[in-house]
Formats: C-alpha cells, sequence, structure tokens
C-alpha cells in the first residue's frame, strides 16, 4: 500500500536535537536549535510563566475549547506588542489578529489564505532563509524563491543587490522578511536600511510577511519591532506571524500569533473571518494552556513588567556571550577579525565555519553546529565558552 511514499530523511535543525540526545560525551553542547538556555546550560522557565502557572493549578478550570481565534487577551497582547499600544492601525480596527500554534502556524494559516487569495504570487525569502519559511510556502503550493541577502564576502547584507532586486518584483509578489534577529545570519537591516526597503514594497504594491520569532531578543523589545511600527506608518498592508516560544520560554506550549494590518475595518473583518475559516480547516482552535499562560502574563501589569525585564536578562546574556566569545577568540586566534559575532544580533550568528569544520567540531569536540555554520548563541555560557573557543579556534587553524 506505501511502497511508494518517499523516505523523509529529517529536517536537518531538529535531527541534529536527536543526534544531540544519543550523545554520550559529557561535555557536549548544543548550538545547533534556537532555543535559550541559561548560564547553567538549562530551558528556563520564567518566574512570570511558573506564577501564572501555580494560579492556573490552583483554580483546577475544565478545559473548554478555545474559540477558532484564540483568546481575545492574547490577541491584543499581540497587537501591543508588535504594533505598539497607540498604534493609529489597532485603534482603528484595521488589524486581523489570531492566535496560532506556533510562529509555524502562524505562518501556515497565511500562507494558506495568500495562496487562496493570491494564487499567482511567487513568495520570496531572504538567501538564506530559516529553512521551513520555504517548507511551508511550498507546502500551501507556492513557488519560493530567493532575494539577494547576506554577503559571505563581507559578512553583512548586499543591500543594493537587494534593493533592486525587489524593485524588479510585480505587484503582488510576497516578500518573506524579518523584522529583527535574522535566522540564521544574525544580520539585520538598519532602520534606514528598512525605510528603503519598505518604501520599495510599497511602490512596487509587494505584500510583506514579516516574521518575528525573536522580539526582545536583539535591540530589546520595542525596537525589535521598528520595522513593523514602520510598515505601519506608511500606509502598508501587511502580514505579521509572532511568536512566543523564545521571548516567554514556551516552547513547547505552541504560542504564536498572526496579523494582517488591512486597508481599513471592512477589509479587516473580512480577512479575520476567512483567517478563522482557514484554521477551523487545519486544526480548528489553538491550545487553551499556553494560551491562558500568554495571556495572563502579558494581561497582569506586575507578571508583564516582570517578563519585560526577564526577556532583558536573556537578550543581554546574549549580548555578554558574543563579547566574551570574540575576546577569547582574539586571544586564541590572532590576526583574524572576529568582529562580526559582536555585530550580529539576536540568537544566531553565522560563524563562517565551512561543512567540513561543523562536522569536526560535532566529532572531535561534541560541539553541535547547523551545517550551514549557523550557532546559537544562547548555548554558550560561561563554563562552557573557553571550551567552544578552542575548539573553534582547532577547527580554524
Ligand atoms: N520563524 C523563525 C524565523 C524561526 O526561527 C522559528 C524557529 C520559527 C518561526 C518557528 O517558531 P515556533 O513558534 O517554534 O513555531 N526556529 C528554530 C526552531 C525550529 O527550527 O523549529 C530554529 O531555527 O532553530
Amino acid at each position: 500500500m506505501f511502497k511508494h511514499v518517499d523516505y523523509y530523511a529529517g529536517d536537518p535543525i531538529l535531527s541534529l536535537v536527536e543526534t544531540f540526545k544519543q550523545d554520550e560525551r559529557p561535555n557536549k553542547v548544543n548550538l545547533g536549535i534556537g532555543v535559550y538556555y541559561t548560564d547553567e546550560g538549562k530551558l528556563p522557565l520564567l518566574d512570570c510563566v511558573k506564577t501564572v502557572e501555580d494560579e492556573i493549578a490552583a483554580a483546577h478550570t475544565p478545559r473548554a475549547y478555545l474559540p477558532m481565534e484564540g483568546l481575545a487577551g492574547y490577541r491584543k497582547a499581540c497587537q501591543n506588542l508588535l504594533f505598539g499600544e497607540n498604534s493609529e492601525a489597532v485603534a482603528a480596527g484595521r488589524v486581523a489578529t489570531i492566535q496560532t500554534l506556533g510562529g509555524s502556524g502562524a505562518l501556515k494559516v497565511g500562507a494558506d489564505f495568500l495562496r487562496k487569495y493570491f494564487p499567482k504570487a511567487k513568495v520570496y525569502v531572504s538567501d538564506p532563509t530559516w529553512g521551513n519559511h520555504i517548507g511551508i510556502f511550498e507546502g500551501a503550493g507556492f513557488e519560493v524563491c530567493a532575494y539577494p541577502y547576506y554577503s559571505k564576502n563581507h559578512g553583512g547584507v548586499r543591500f543594493e543587490k537587494m534593493t533592486e532586486f525587489l524593485k524588479g518584483l510585480p505587484e503582488h509578489d510576497i516578500v518573506l522578511l524579518h523584522p529583527c534577529c535574522h535566522n540564521p545570519t544574525g544580520v539585520d537591516l538598519s532602520p534606514a536600511q528598512w525605510d528603503e526597503v519598505l518604501d520599495i514594497i510599497k511602490n512596487r504594491k509587494l505584500i510583506a510577511f514579516m516574521d518575528i520569532a525573536y522580539q526582545g531578543l536583539g535591540d530589546g523589545l520595542e525596537q525589535d519591532a521598528y520595522a513593523i511600527r514602520r510598515a505601519e506608518e506608511i500606509g502598508l498592508s501587511f502580514f505579521v506571524s509572532n511568536s512566543f516560544s523564545k521571548n516567554l520560554s514556551l516552547y513547547g506550549e505552541r504560542v504564536g500569533g498572526l496579523s494582517a494590518v488591512c486597508p481599513d475595518k471592512e477589509q479587516a473583518e473580512l480577512v479575520y473571518g476567512q483567517l478563522k475559516f482557514t484554521v477551523r480547516r487545519i486544526y480548528s482552535s489553538p491550545p487553551s494552556h499556553g494560551g491562558n499562560v500568554v495571556d495572563k502574563v502579558m494581561n497582569t501589569p506586575e507578571l508583564y513588567k516582570q517578563w519585560t525585564q526577564e526577556v532583558e536578562s536573556m537578550r543581554q546574556r546574549i549580548a555578554l556571550m558574543r563579547t566574551q566569545l570574540v575576546a577569547v577568540l582574539n586571544e586564541k586566534v590572532p590576526g583574524r577579525d572576529f568582529s562580526y559575532f559582536t555585530k550580529q544580533r539576536g540568537m544566531f550568528s553565522f560563524t563562517g565555519l565551512n561543512p567540513e569544520q561543523v562536522d569536526r567540531l560535532r566529532n572531535e569536540f561534541a560541539v553541535y553546529l547547523v551545517k550551514s555554520g549557523r550557532m546559537c548563541v544562547a548555548g554558550l555560557n560561561s563554563k562552557n565558552i573557553d571550551y567552544i573557543a578552542n575548539a573553534f579556534a582547532e577547527v580554524l587553524r
């Protein structure tokens, strides 16, 4: 019956987690998947989350279905975080937001919606991008192509090539953008560059799809939303997918959101209806536990404040690891410029290591990176940083 089924070789990021688990070497370090670990190398459960979960457990609430669109307080919280408390678009009812199954679920619902209403569009992702961007949009039936982004030569953005390319795209093609903490490179656009890119998107009538999975871990919660706020300000209609997996450390709860900024309230209502319909036809409604946790943390002033502090300390720890890594590498591998590690933002860094060097790190040192040379900086800590820098120095020699 199933002989014709294609073999699935596994996902390059997720498979690495499994291989890592089976590795018995005591000094092993997982710098593969985009997960934040504490300085003790542990996956944190945030204090604000603990407080809410204690309350939820004590209340022994029955588990009703959530509505297709998720919890109202949750959706409001997504809007506040992304567009700011004083957003004109939100106040005007022009933003349709739903709670989704993580950032991935948001991408999928958005992709299915766009495929239905813009069937002729092509999707453009940055070269390179998170692998599953391609998977999710191809899975929705789109042809996915790439726009120039990262330069291997200078480690920055090929900005002229990028803007030239975008200027050549036809109306209503879809451009996937990372508002902050670009995955996998860690190389972001500056605010001035965003202004230019968003103007092109507006003039060419392209559809921006902004995927923000690391808000708060780049330059701060507000700063990281620059591109989104600017897009609203210049009157774009666009999509935003967001994730609480990383900034609330709620990976397994599948907590994300999808927002569509529309030209007016009437269109937002139409889009909102179709987003709900899309959800109904895929998984019906989002999960309630994670939804309730996010809702309570975001809508209780003391907990919200505590959360912003907890995100800020994660952000600062990542930044500190970047500085320390550069300091150790400068000492161990003199004459090479490692400053790119501190220029990059967020959880990831493109190390510049080639696939053979990545293999050597794993085989000889039990240090796991994604084949592309992407490293999750949030896996570094004060105890393993010397070991890792040494291992890097060895394979770079
Ligand atoms: N967008 C981006 C840019 C992203 O890096 C991830 C996850 C997601 C969306 C998905 O978020 P979630 O809320 O978990 O559905 N990236 C990490 C994990 C993964 O590959 O699934 C990673 O790149 O390691």
